[in-house]
């Protein structure tokens, strides 16, 4: 019978990447990042399966496009590496894939890519259900199998990510420019929010001070007694100017949220809804999984266009396809 034997190789081949990344093998590493960016089947039980080595700290990088991150990232990058292992993952909701990897962050961190504690992947933005985080725990669950100590998420500060990283990230760098609107574009837009470090990089340029002063006068006017107040740096990464600084609020900032008890209430609030996003996600993909939930989906939606149902009957009986999804 075909079947069993194909269960069967999958099986084996998830015995192997386990065991391939377990021992430290960068190609088993990177297949199985490919598995679970194609979110195909191998992906879900290879995730099951595997046990971590470290429970890897998260620093989000984000900001909006070319600011700098990147290269900021890998400044970073090479200052942790030098005594631990360091995962990075760049996602970009927008970019053309060129045989899985994203050619323009990977060329930007080419000083890294022979480094032996690091490991560089690009992952382009969401899957069907939407979203960076599934994809980025997933990952980051990998990096941690691997036995990497930090992993370094970058993602273009644009809309819904930004939002995203803050719940996947312990700790958010926020990366601008001294250029005209960018700063007080985002201080409109409230994504100073997630931020836990800003860094107004590009320093070379002009109004990088004006930028920064004016970033310190609106956290200070936010700042509360026992609260993180977030400092405001200046780099140029491209001269590795800044960088000591940056790594070293970070290590500042981890000892905050885990020392700080409000901090670390914080963290569970996020855990939680972290917890609820990925069953529910979990959830409707197995449904979605099983032959014609699609069609019963794009019948309910039929019948809602046409009035005859109301949304919240479609969503009703939809609910009692998920609700037997469960034990499939
Ligand atoms: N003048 C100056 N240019 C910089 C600095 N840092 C980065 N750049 C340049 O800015 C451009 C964008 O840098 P990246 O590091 O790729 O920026 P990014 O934010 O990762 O870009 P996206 O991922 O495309 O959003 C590159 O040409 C860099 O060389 C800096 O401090 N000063
Ligand atoms: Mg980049």
């Amino acid at each position: 019978m075909p079947v069993p034997l194909v269960l069967e190789q999958m099986n084996e081949s998830i015995e192997k990447l386990i065991a391939g990344i377990a021992s430290g093998d960068r190609r088993s590493l990177s297949k199985a990042i490919s598995a679970v960016e194609n979110e195909n089947e191998l992906a879900a039980e290879l995730m099951s399966k595997l046990s971590s080595k470290t429970n890897s700290y998260r620093i989000g990088i984000t900001g909006p496009p070319g600011t700098g991150k990147s290269t900021l990232t890998s400044n970073i990058a090479d200052v942790l590496s030098k005594d631990k292992g360091v995962g990075i993952l760049a996602i970009d909701p927008s970019s053309v894939r060129s045989g899985g990897a994203l050619l323009g962050d990977r060329v930007r961190m080419t000083k890294l890519t022979l480094a032996k504690n690091v490991y560089i992947r690009s992952m382009a933005g969401r899957g069907a259900l939407g979203g960076i985080a599934s994809g980025c725990d997933d990952v980051c669950a990998l990096y941690e199998a691997f036995g990497f100590d930090y992993t370094i998420v970058e993602t273009i500060g644009v809309g819904q990510d930004e939002v995203e990283i803050r719940d996947v990230a312990d700790t958010v760098v926020l990366v601008l420019n001294p250029a005209a609107g960018d700063g007080v574009q985002t201080l409109k837009g409230g994504v100073l929010e997630i931020a836990d470090i800003i860094v107004v990089n590009k320093a070379d340029l002009s109004g990088a001070d004006a930028i920064a002063g004016l970033l310190e006068e609106s956290l200070h006017l936010r700042s509360r007694p026992g609260k993180w107040q977030v400092p405001v740096l200046k780099s140029v990464a491209t001269k590795d100017d800044g960088t000591a600084q940056i790594v070293e609020q970070i290590a500042r900032h981890r000892e905050f949220v885990t020392t700080n008890e409000g901090a670390r209430e914080i963290a569970k609030t996020r855990l939680q809804a972290r917890i609820l996003k990925k069953a529910s996600t979990d959830l409707v993909r197995r449904a979605l999984s099983i032959s014609g939930t699609f069609e019963k989906l794009e019948t309910l939606a039929g019948e809602v266009a046409l009035k005859s149902k109301s949304l919240r009957d479609a969503a009703k009986e939809f609910e009692a396809i998920l609700w037997d999804a469960r034990r499939s």
